[in-house]
């Protein structure tokens, strides 16, 4: 194996002070020249380049000359000079070599996209590109030169040169190679301006295919929003004279934060109200500003090597969430992202993949782009706020950014960052880095002469690897509500440091509510003993939105688990949804999110983390009947709110229609259990934008009556990629469960299933494993099909096949008979002939 281990690292023995690169564009044959300046840091190292097999070398000279045979050598993925070939001062090594990006099906390195050239060089695909250090520590400014007869020529920096099929580029700010891109294309741009705070002019272009220019506004609008944003919030300011932003159709994931250049995956920049969904717009505005944001935490200060990922990933993601609960409501962002959080990272936490924020072994990088690098990342960044407070995380952000511009950090540093600016000794808290799983916190409740006395205990069990957990510091947001509804203390934060602990509030008149984890302020599954009243109770008068919501969510899954296993149980549930329906107080997304009912993915991993095993059929029919008993009993409120929310006028992506949106869609969904899909038909036939629709659709394939829509669809957005690529997912998510499986056979043997483009293959292989049911259908089926196209997937692209794998990182939690069978496909896949590193590294962890 290719096992690298974080106790390993070593700076590299040489700094690089500057390179220059000339491309010559061709398909098929593309020429790189590459002159780098090194200075080595210790005499005798021998210079090792990163540097593939599909590159051929055509020259390389040291300071001109060229070095003896006998002292260059070349295995499957380096290339080096003996340090007896090395001048013992300052050297230029020169190197021009050929590489042939039509062949590269694996869209990492530079490659074809539609015909236009494009890179991705995160993680580690500069190394496709030329012979180069390629590692985030090695940084330095880049001059490159770029021929081709595509129209726009584009790399990081600032334009130096233009001509009619030249175009050249420098950069100023050291970077590592990671951070290179380059695009040439038929593009065309809509282009804004954006002044900065402290007077810079810069040119800001949106690159797309011509004809794209109407969707692109949007993005564009996005992007200023962030810049603005990130002076204010961080007083971060943009340092270059152009900001570029390329939309590509083939690419391996969200978008890259190229700097200067960023490129972007095509469904995050395009949008318009008849293609895109009010999801989709908000995916845009957090993409553009997450990227963007990049700029300071990830370019200006990098990771020092990749075990350090999440000291960019967490912190932009935690800079992104802030962002859009500025731009949006923060109660509802924050919820979602608690959603999201528990239905990927929990998920992962929970199974054989489960890693920590910051790993310290791994064979293959790119399986690290994951929910906890980034989304748990992000959590405990907010974990840091709440117990340093927003003052403390000021100062110590701002020392951050003045004491590591530039430089390529690690974890160490940032948490020094926060000790030396605010005095707190973080030792234990850095376990949170270090430490895989989530914690139970559990809290029991002593009441007696006007004292309250929560007890807390934490345990995380074990993971991969760590047998053992040492007790974590769990910042717990409590607040008390009196009987009456009233707050009787408002929130404030236990700082929980030991495995056992208490505290005590006195001079209480009457047993209080407890209102507990408020802001969900630490990652954990908090278990405490509470009756579906008291929860009513919350949920109805709990000032914190989210533990409001938390409530309703309990008692949700407590019903949901109850006729899951068999037993009747929901009526407290519905009487107290009945309240939220009719508040019209409330926020109508809050309320939105209140009906929408746990996904049957998330009852299964909560059964799990009882020790019960799920069965996905049972839960499918009980999520099913929940609903229908809501819509049966309210019939009338939701009536009246579906006719209540219908936003009226153009459609505008803005915060609050999209809130009318999306309450509208909750109560259409439940509505159209009852109604035979009704009111779905009429809103499809009706609606002026995708968000409805899709919606409509949804409920209508639900009851078996989605054919005519499905047609409708793909006779009007036949030729639109995104419009095709929510087509093709939804068909086998909401498909009954056994049609599931023959309806992704079906639909993968079409002329435009494009399996090599990403989205195409995401949208199908993942709607199929986003049927809960239908994927873990009892005979394998899912698990059979997936498997056979992630083989088929990882000869073209090992990437996106070891992503998908993760469908079947919660296998063991299933019966016998599914566990067999979904063994059986793990172990096909081990077994294939070639198989890639990364998708053997992620198969042989969901096996071991
Ligand atoms: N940094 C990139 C992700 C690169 C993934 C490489 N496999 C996008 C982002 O997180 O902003
Ligand atoms: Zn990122």
């Amino acid at each position: 194996a290719n096992e690298q281990f974080l106790a390993d690292y070593r700076p590299y023995p040489f700094d690089l002070k500057q390179v220059a690169l000339e491309f010559d564009l061709a398909p098929a044959a593309t020429r790189v020249l590459a002159a780098l300046d090194f200075q080595p840091r210790e005499s005798g190292a021998d210079l090792v380049l990163d540097g593939g097999k599909q590159i051929k070398l055509l020259s390389l000279t040291i300071d001109g000359a060229v070095p003896d045979a006998a002292h260059v050598s070349r295995d499957d993925e380096t290339l080096t000079i003996a340090a007896a070939a090395l001048p013992s001062g300052p050297f230029r090594l020169e190197t021009e070599v050929q590489i042939d990006p039509s062949a590269n099906t694996a869209f990492e390195g530079l490659y074809l996209s539609g015909g236009m050239f494009c890179t991705q060089c995160e993680a580690e695909g500069f190394r496709h590109i030329t012979f180069y250090p390629d590692r985030p520590d090695v940084m330095t400014t880049f001059r490159v030169l770029v021929r081709s007869d595509q129209p726009v020529l584009l790399s990081n920096g600032n334009p130096v040169r233009q001509e009619p099929g030249l175009a050249e580029w420098h950069d100023p700010w050291p970077k590592p190679s990671y951070l290179f891109a380059l695009v040439a294309g038929d593009l065309v741009a809509v282009s804004d301006h954006f002044t900065t705070r402290s007077g810079r002019d810069v040119a800001l272009n949106v690159w797309v295919r011509p004809g794209d220019q109407d969707r692109a506004g949007f993005a564009m609008e996005s992007l200023i929003k962030s810049m603005k944003w990130d002076e204010d919030a961080y007083g971060r300011e943009y340092d270059l004279d152009v900001f570029n932003i390329v939309a590509v159709d083939d690419f391996n994931m969200g978008a890259m934060e190229n700097k200067g250049l960023n490129i972007f995956n095509s469904k995050l920049v395009l949008a318009s109200p008849d293609t895109a969904t009010d999801a989709d717009y908000e995916r845009i505005e957090s993409v553009i500003a997450h990227e963007y944001f990049h700029n300071w935490t990830g370019n200006r200060i990098t990771c020092r090597d990749w075990f350090q990922l999440c000291l960019k990933e967490g912190l932009t993601v935690f800079r992104d969430q802030q962002f859009t609960a500025d731009m949006r409501s923060a109660a509802v962002k924050r919820i979602s992202d608690v959603q999201s959080l528990r239905a990927r990272q929990f998920r992962e936490d929970q199974g054989p993949l489960a890693h920590p924020p910051r790993p310290d072994h791994y064979e293959e990088i790119n399986n690290f782009y994951t929910a906890t690098v980034y989304e748990k990342g992000a959590e405990v960044i907010g974990m840091l706020k709440r117990l340093v407070g927003d003052d403390g995380y000021r100062k110590s952000l701002d020392l951050y950014f003045q004491r590591h511009d530039g430089d390529a950090a690690t974890i160490e540093d940032w948490l020094q960052v926060f000790e030396d600016a605010t005095g707190r000794d973080l030792t234990q808290f850095k376990r949170w880095y270090t430490d895989a799983g989530t914690p139970r916190l559990k809290m029991a409740e002593d009441w007696g002469d006007g004292r309250l006395t929560l007890r807390f205990t934490q345990n995380t069990p074990p993971t991969p690897g760590q047998p053992d957990k040492p007790a974590r510091v769990i910042p717990i947001s409590v607040g008390l509500i009196g009987p009456n509804g009233d707050e009787v203390l408002p929130s404030q934060i236990l700082e929980m440091t030991e495995a056992s602990q208490s505290f005590s509030f006195d001079g209480l008149g009457a047993r209080p509510v407890v209102s507990a984890l408020r802001g969900f302020s630490a990652p954990v599954i908090l278990e405490r003993e509470i009756d579906d009243a008291t929860r009513a109770f919350l949920l109805a008068h709990d000032s914190d939105p989210f533990a409001r919501w938390e409530a309703g969510r309990d008692l949700a899954l407590s019903a949901l688990l109850q006729l899951a296993q068999g037993n009747m149980a929901g009526d407290d549930y519905i009487a107290a949804i009945g309240q939220l329906i009719a508040d019209e107080n409330a926020d109508p997304a809050f309320r939105a999110l209140c009906l929408n009912l746990p996904s049957e993915e998330e009852i299964a991993t909560r059964l799990s983390a009882r020790g019960v095993v799920p069965d996905p059929d049972a839960i499918h029919a009980a999520r099913t009947d929940l609903a229908r008993r809501i819509a049966e009993t309210h019939e009338a409120l939701l009536s009246n709110l579906y006719r209540l929310m219908a936003v009226p006028g153009a459609y505008s992506p803005d915060a609050d229609a999209a809130a009318r949106r999306s309450l509208r869609i909750a109560v259409l969904g439940l509505l159209s259990r009852i109604d035979g899909g009704d009111r779905a038909e009429v809103l499809f036939g009706t609606a002026g934008n995708m968000t409805e629709r899709m919606a409509a659709l949804v409920c209508l394939i639900r009851r078996g009556r989605g054919q005519t829509a499905l047609r409708l669809l793909e006779e009007e957005f036949g030729d639109n990629r995104l419009v095709m690529d929510k087509w093709f997912m939804i068909q086998p998510m909401v498909a009954p469960v056994a049609e599931s499986v023959q309806i992704a056979q079906t639909l993968a043997k079409r002329k435009d299933f494009d399996w090599k483009n990403p989205n195409r293959f995401r949208a199908l292989l993942g709607g199929l494993a986003a049927n809960h049911a239908g994927f873990h259908r009892a005979d394998g089926a899912g698990y059979a099909f997936t498997a056979d196209w992630l083989m088929k997937m990882d000869r073209a692209n090992p990437q996106i096949a070891a992503r998908m794998s993760t469908a079947f990182e919660t296998w063991t939690r299933y019966d016998a008979g599914r566990r067999e069978k979904a063994l059986a496909a793990l172990q096909r896949m081990a077994a294939m002939e070639g198989i890639s590193r990364n998708l053997r590294e992620m198969v042989s962890r969901m096996i071991a």
